[in-house]
């Protein structure tokens, strides 16, 4: 029986591939993936853990670049068919009422959220530490930043696509100045999209193994009359290193904190030779996933091994029964 959903538009033109023929599976990957090479800008090393939306019967998106300095920026995207991207050459650059919220060393990690008027765009910001930068765009041409939401250290600043129970809410997850090994994700909320407080942790790291070290946020929560369907990444550390997966749990639609279900296994694992090999091998790091209203259909974007984005597609009311149906 199909999940109802709620607020969801239809997106006809969305990217999509139906599940190979054979395969039972909740989640399959794009059969051309990687979707976006790491050299799509004249001077990108690797365009990975990026944010898209439908925009205007196309899509845009803000992605991460890591330069051939190694410098990590994010840039604005357009594209006709959410497959073949034109990335801008240049970072974004944020408008900014107060100078020293434009001061930043690093930008990295972006999602994309539409609220009400406008797209916000959450990231990794590094002032003196990561935090949480957000602004805004009407037309993914000029960005306006907002006061950074938390002190360092925290990454993974996920939206909430309506604000609940009259506030703005937003999904963290509070870490430190290095390669943090540990982490759990809480919920915080704004009447302004500037000040946040009321902290509510929400789940931990350690479920089950394949995210016994820490978790974080993935793309912008779906919204289903079952709660909101949380796509999350975890992280095992191996004897050689981390090794990045993702999963999904339901959030209490009114209570976000509040965990209805969590899935005890990995929805996807880094299997694949673009998954496994690259400039951080072992890495899937979903920041994005589209669903269209009309059909349930999923494509969820994310950065395969910090090198290039990939593409996976699900039928959003069956990751919901997965999710109850594996829920720990
Ligand atoms: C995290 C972030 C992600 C990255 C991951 C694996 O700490 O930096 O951007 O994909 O590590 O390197």
């Amino acid at each position: 029986m199909l999940t109802p959903i709620h607020q969801l538009t239809a997106i006809p033109n969305l990217p999509w591939e139906d599940r190979p023929a054979g395969y039972d599976g909740v989640i399959w990957r794009y059969s051309r993936n990687p979707v976006i090479p790491r050299d799509a800008t004249p001077r990108s090393n690797s365009i990975f853990n990026s944010a898209v939306v439908p925009y205007q019967g196309r899509f845009a998106g803000v992605f991460r670049v890591d330069d051939t300095r190694r410098v990590m920026n994010i840039h604005a995207g357009f594209s006709d068919d959410g497959l073949s991207w034109q990335i801008a050459p240049e970072p974004i650059q944020f408008h900014c009422d107060d100078p020293e919220v434009a001061r930043f060393q690093y930008r990295y990690d972006p999602r994309v959220c539409w609220i009400e008027d406008r797209y916000y765009i959450t990231w990794c910001n590094g002032y003196h530490g990561p935090t949480i930068g957000v602004g805004y765009t009407y037309d993914f041409q000029t960005f306006y930043q907002l006061e950074n939401a938390f002190l360092p250290f925290n990454r993974n600043g996920v939206l909430f696509p309506r604000k609940i129970n009259g506030k703005y809410a937003m999904l963290s997850r509070p870490s430190d100045n290095g390669h943090t090994p540990f982490g759990d994700i809480f919920y915080s909320e704004s009447p302004d999209m500037i000040h946040w407080g009321c902290h509510r942790w929400v789940f931990g790291a350690g479920g089950s193994p394949w995210n016994h070290t820490k978790i974080g946020a993935g793309p912008t929560p779906i919204e289903t009359s079952e709660g909101w369907l949380l796509i999350y990444h975890g992280v095992l550390t191996s004897c050689n290193g981390f090794v990045y997966s993702f999963s999904a749990a339901l959030l209490d639609l009114d209570k976000p904190w509040k965990v209805i279900a969590r899935a005890a296994p990995y929805l996807m694992s880094p299997q694949t030779l673009y998954e496994c090999v690259g400039d951080v091998p072992n890495v899937v790091f979903p920041c994005a996933a589209l669903v269209d209203g009309d059909t349930g259909r999923m494509a969820i974007y994310y950065g395969a091994a910090d090198t290039v984005t990939a593409l996976a597609f699900a039928y959003v009311h069956e990751l919901v029964d997965w999710v109850k149906a594996e829920a720990l």
